[in-house]
């Protein structure tokens, strides 16, 4: 079967009548970011399902705005996944929706792009309104309630929000929970029984006890807010790159439906001088997140260093240095999530190394932008050719010339699957 079936098949097998879960019995729910990349990928062949996809991503919203990682769909069905609904326990707030049960955290904000997508393809305006003012209201929460200092800059809250749930990025923060003193914290995973090799592709038990511990410390906040020494409060370039990308694309569609966003304008604007001001390394040459309690930057080379790019944030100088930096290394063109000469870097483990896709199609997008044609063609056919080779997994081996097994975690990965179908759709520029 041609690679674009394949794809295709993938994804109609994981959608659920009004929504995609990410994998088979390892992510048996809605996610947040992985919908609106499953929603690119539909909209080359059943676009109506695109904005399905976004319209029952936002029946889980908040009434404060608030958008939730996990959308738990029929979740008395499905057990197969830890920490369940009844852990995360959204009626706790009385912000929460009261028909259906989500997470607490949210996760990168890219629906503003999608929708832009998604409006070019001349879907129904009415539903489009509907779902811009929702969007909007998402960012709203996002700047009222997340920004650091006026810096238009927002701070996640927890290492699952940024998405990349066990980057070395994250490692020194989560070290700082000192689990000694921790109660006995009850683990009911799940995830490590679907995944091959799962002591070496998965987080540990020990990390998942500190997640766990700053999920219980959020609970305790009915998920609104944090206190000033809350341990996890992060400028992660890779959100907020996402956050700007998707309000851009809101002032735009503002525009046609006759909807200004001035305040989204003016955090954009602030958001866009700060990644200069606080997350570019003048002396590594990248962009690194910035820890709010240490104030300082995380100084280690993963794939997100390069996300501002796909917002056009960096300039022409900027991105060549950037791209130096990968290309010095990887003579396969395709960015890993954690570079092999960083402390924690491991060839298979998720986030720690192997090569993701929606980074790297973040990067392609970006790099167009940039006008950088040949070698965003390079990454381009590389996605492609990976995928082709090993399978529709949910990540990938770095080193991608090993003859061993090289695809890892979940099979029949949605958003895999999804922007392999916005790559093999779009046209060499
Ligand atoms: C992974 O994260 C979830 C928690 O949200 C997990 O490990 O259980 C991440 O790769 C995340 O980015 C992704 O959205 C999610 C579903 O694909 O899986």
């Amino acid at each position: 079967m041609n690679l674009l079936k394949q794809c295709q098949q993938v994804l109609e097998q994981n959608w659920k009548g009004n929504f995609t879960i990410p994998s088979p019995r390892l992510y048996p729910f809605q996610w947040n970011w992985d919908s609106g990349f499953v929603a690119l990928g539909n909209l080359h062949y059943k676009p109506e399902r695109s904005i399905i996809e976004l319209e029952t991503l936002f029946s889980g919203q908040w009434e404060n705005g608030f958008l939730p990682h996990i959308i738990f769909h029929n979740e008395q069905k499905y057990s197969s996944y830890f920490p369940s609904a009844d852990y995360w326990n959204s009626n706790i707030s009385s912000l929460a929706p009261k028909q259906i049960k989500t997470s607490g955290i949210t996760q990168p904000p890219v629906h503003g792009f999608v929708l832009e997508k998604i409006f070019e393809n001349n879907i129904d305006k009415s539903r489009i309104n509907n779902l811009f003012d929702k969007i909007v209201k998402y960012h709203n929460y996002l700047y009222e309630t997340r920004e650091y200092n006026n810096t238009g800059l927002v701070s996640i809250w927890h290492n699952w929000e940024s998405g990349m749930d066990n980057s070395v990025w994250w490692d020194e923060i989560l070290e700082r929970i000192d689990i000694s003193k921790l109660e006995n914290i009850q683990l009911f995973r799940k995830d490590i029984y679907e995944v091959d090799e799962s002591n070496k592709t998965r987080p540990l038990d020990l990390d998942y006890k500190r997640y766990l511990f700053l999920v219980k410390k959020l609970r305790g906040n009915k998920y609104v807010n944090v206190e000033d020494n809350y341990p996890f409060q992060v400028l992660d370039p890779v959100f907020n790159s996402i956050l700007i990308e998707s309000n851009a694309s809101l002032i735009r569609i503002g525009k046609v439906l006759g909807k200004e966003v001035p305040f989204l304008q003016t955090k954009m604007e602030t958001g866009i001088k700060s990644f200069s001001s606080i997350l570019w390394n003048n002396v590594d040459l990248l962009y690194y997140p910035f820890d709010v309690l240490s104030q300082s930057q995380i100084k280690k080379h993963c794939s997100g260093c390069y996300a501002p790019i796909f917002t056009g944030i960096p300039s022409t100088d900027q991105v060549k240095e950037l791209v130096r930096h990968w290309k010095n290394y990887n003579d396969n063109v395709l960015i890993p999530s954690c570079f092999p000469d960083q402390i924690g870097f491991e060839q298979k483990n998720y986030w720690r190394g192997p090569v993701w896709i929606n980074i790297n199609w973040m990067i392609w997008k970006g790099l167009l932008q940039y006008e950088m044609y040949e070698l965003a063609e390079q990454i381009r056919n590389s996605t492609i050719n990976l995928v082709e080779k090993f399978g529709v997994y949910e990540y990938f081996d770095p080193f991608i010339k090993t003859d061993s097994k090289t695809g890892y975690g979940g099979k029949d990965f949605s958003w895999t699957a999804a922007l392999i179908i916005d790559m093999l759709r779009s046209e060499k520029v």
